[in-house]
């Protein structure tokens, strides 16, 4: 699997698969939540209505509708509470869940947002230590990973994890059906 990493926004990828940084109730939110129903309309709201919540450290798909992608793939971060609950185990689990889930949809390319390190307030060197080393240990179907930094510092945290800066926002990597 190939990982690269961006600044952009997660909305515009043309990848067959965007990861949402959600809640339990999948029913939307602030954040990249909120941007990823601004841009995918209406249908999806009803459409992770139907899914029932989703768990911390599990992942559920949805079709991207008005979105570029053809998936999006709810994930439900950990709160961060000082790191003595598990939270560590939980954000692995998030990227693991999302790759087997991406890899079931026969998706193989996929974007991520730093899952936990906004209103989760995940301490975002360490989110993204996990983040790389996880999807590292992974194998998978899914060809190409775009971690999605939304600022530099981001950016640079995980070019720091030895990912390569990816080359343009807009390459078209979207399977053919
Ligand atoms: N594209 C890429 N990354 C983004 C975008 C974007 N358009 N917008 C924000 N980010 P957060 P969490 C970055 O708070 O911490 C929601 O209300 C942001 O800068 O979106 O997992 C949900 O409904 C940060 O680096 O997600 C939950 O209730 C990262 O995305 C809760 O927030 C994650 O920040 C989840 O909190």
């Amino acid at each position: 699997m190939e990982l690269e990493v961006i600044v952009g926004d997660i909305t515009r990828q043309k990848v067959d698969a965007i990861v949402n940084a959600a809640n339990q109730t999948l029913l939307g939110g602030g954040g990249v939540d909120g941007a990823i129903h601004r841009a995918a309309g209406p249908r999806l709201l009803e459409a992770c209505a139907k899914l029932g919540g989703c768990h911390t450290g599990d992942a559920k798909a949805t079709p991207g509708f008005d979105l570029p992608c053809r998936w999006v793939i709810h994930t439900v971060g950990p709160v961060w509470y000082g790191g003595g609950g598990g939270e560590d185990l939980a954000l692995a689990s998030c990227y693991r869940r999302s790759i087997e889930v991406a890899d079931r949809l026969g998706a193989t390319t996929v974007a991520f947002p730093a899952i936990s390190t906004g209103a989760y307030g995940f301490p975002p060197d360490q989110a993204a230590a996990i983040a790389v080393s996880t999807l590292r240990s992974l194998t998978a179907k899914v060809r190409r990973v775009r971690l999605i930094a939304f600022d530099q510092r981001t950016f640079r945290l995980l070019e720091r994890q030895g990912v390569e800066p990816g080359s343009s926002e807009d390459f078209d990597s979207l399977t053919p059906p």
